[in-house]
């Protein structure tokens, strides 16, 4: 028999309520022997809760979901203690003598939605990033795919794909005397359309994953130059050591901003120099590494002489910033886009306007159905290697035009789990929450 599942599914205790949640062929039998019998459907009704011994645990609202029209799918259960602590594991604990009962794993109830097709593989990734969402535009984003524009784009390009494979296997079946072999030009047209349409999706969906991710910005340059002392202006707090001491800062250092609404990670590095020992030199290292993996570098000197020693690491688009501008009133020099003075304040709104509309112009790039995952980008690939195998293939080669179509079917049908779904699934809903 299918385990009925338990778990809190509101946040951490104490707290004015806890939501426990069940779900299964139990859960009707946690209402009956704990809240005195299921009430009508969808209403809340206030109920005394009490363990197997009859003894009073709680005053709790209760709300019972039979099957099929509940989160799960399942027949579900909803008791709204009062959120303490010796509370919800009272109420736990009797639960739990309950046969059939158990606690649930991560993501749990989730997964049985998934199961019971109540939403499909990209919907529930949604959720998940709607319930980490911390910024409002990973919210935005979270939210539409909780609410399957992701599910529904791939279903329609793959359903193109299906239509433009009939075709093709008609033509194999039924080859037309009059016209050469191969893709119908009808077929065809309709496959360049949908693979610039992938392509389009490929090249959002950097922008649709910093949105998610956040746009990762490092903060690279000299020794001394007054990286950390930035990272802790941009951060309000002292996230890094300060020191006049050169080489002070040995790991990347990183912080977080939500930026109008968008998140960003700032990295402090070490100071790009000689390394004065073996863990300083690991410290230049992973510099170099992290400031090549940023999706923007802001390169700092505190003397515009030292401009050509970082130019060598900057690339189009990052920022070129002249450090302790409070030493000397100077305008801003040729070559740079902004002078920033921790001590006074000079440049860090400049700074930060420039950070924020770099993630702003990220999350505005986005498409209506953005591919937010790694997993995504690598289905659009898939099919997108096979279309184009498929529209470059001889005209006589119909038999392995069609498996390409196949193929490119079978990659979209990953986004949504239709196809291939075993290997993801126990990653992706090990990574929710209990009780979700
Ligand atoms: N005058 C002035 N000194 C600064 C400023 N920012 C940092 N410093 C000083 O420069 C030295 C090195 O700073 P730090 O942030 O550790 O530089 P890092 O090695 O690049 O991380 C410290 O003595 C800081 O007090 C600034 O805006 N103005
Ligand atoms: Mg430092």
């Amino acid at each position: 028999m299918i385990p009925t599942i338990i778990a809190p599914a509101s946040g951490a205790l104490p707290a004015g309520v806890c939501v426990v949640r069940a779900s299964g062929p139990a859960a009707g039998r946690v209402l009956d022997e704990l809240a005195g019998g299921r009430p009508p459907p969808r209403r809340a009704v206030l109920r005394g809760v009490r363990d197997r011994a009859g003894g009073l645990i709680d005053r709790a609202l209760i709300l019972w979901f039979p099957a099929p029209a509940s989160f799960t799918g399942e027949d579900c259960a909803e008791v709204h203690l009062h959120g303490g602590k010796a509370v919800v594991e009272a109420f736990l604990t009797a639960a739990l003598t309950i046969e059939g009962v158990a606690l649930a794993p991560p993501g749990g109830f989730t997964r049985r939605a998934f199961d019971n097709g109540r939403m499909d593989l990209s919907a529930a990734e949604g959720l998940a990033d709607l319930i980490e969402a911390e910024t409002e535009a990973q919210r935005l984003q979270a939210v539409r795919q909780m609410d399957g524009a992701l599910g529904r784009a791939a279903d329609a390009w793959r359903d193109t794909l299906i239509d433009a494979l009939a075709e093709a296997e008609a033509d194999i079946d039924f080859p037309d005397e009059d016209l050469p072999p191969g893709l119908g030009t009808r077929a065809r047209r309709r496959i360049e359309t949908l693979a610039d349409t992938l392509r389009a999706h490929l090249a959002a969906s950097e922008a649709a994953r910093h949105v998610r991710d956040g746009l990762r910005v490092a903060i690279i340059g000299p020794p001394n130059a007054g990286k950390s002392s930035l990272l802790n202006a941009l951060a309000g707090r002292e996230a890094a050591i300060v020191s006049p001491i050169p080489g002070t800062t040995r790991d990347v250092v990183e912080v977080r901003l939500n930026l109008d609404g968008a998140l960003v990670w700032v990295a402090d590095t070490a100071g790009l120099r000689e390394a004065a020992d073996q863990i300083e030199a690991e410290g230049v290292r992973r510099a170099l590494a992290r400031a090549e993996e940023a999706d923007l570098r802001v390169a700092l000197v505190d003397d515009p002489a030292d401009a050509e020693k970082v130019k060598p690491l900057i690339q189009k688009g990052d920022l070129m910033v002249l450090s302790k501008a409070d030493r000397d009133e100077r305008a801003t020099p040729d070559g740079f886009d902004l002078a920033v003075s921790t001590k006074t304040g000079r440049g860090l709104s400049d700074l930060l306007r420039v950070l924020s509309d770099r993630a702003a112009a990220a999350a505005a790039q986005s498409v209506a159905a953005p591919l937010t995952r790694l997993r995504h980008v690598e289905a659009v690939r898939d099919a997108l290697d096979a279309l184009s195998r498929a529209l470059h293939a001889p005209g006589e080669a119909g038999e392995l035009i069609a498996e390409d179509l196949r193929l490119a079917a079978r990659a979209l049908g990953r986004i949504t789990g239709r196809v291939d779904v075993e290997n993801v699934l126990d990653r992706l809903f090990g990574q929710f929450c209990i009780g979700k």
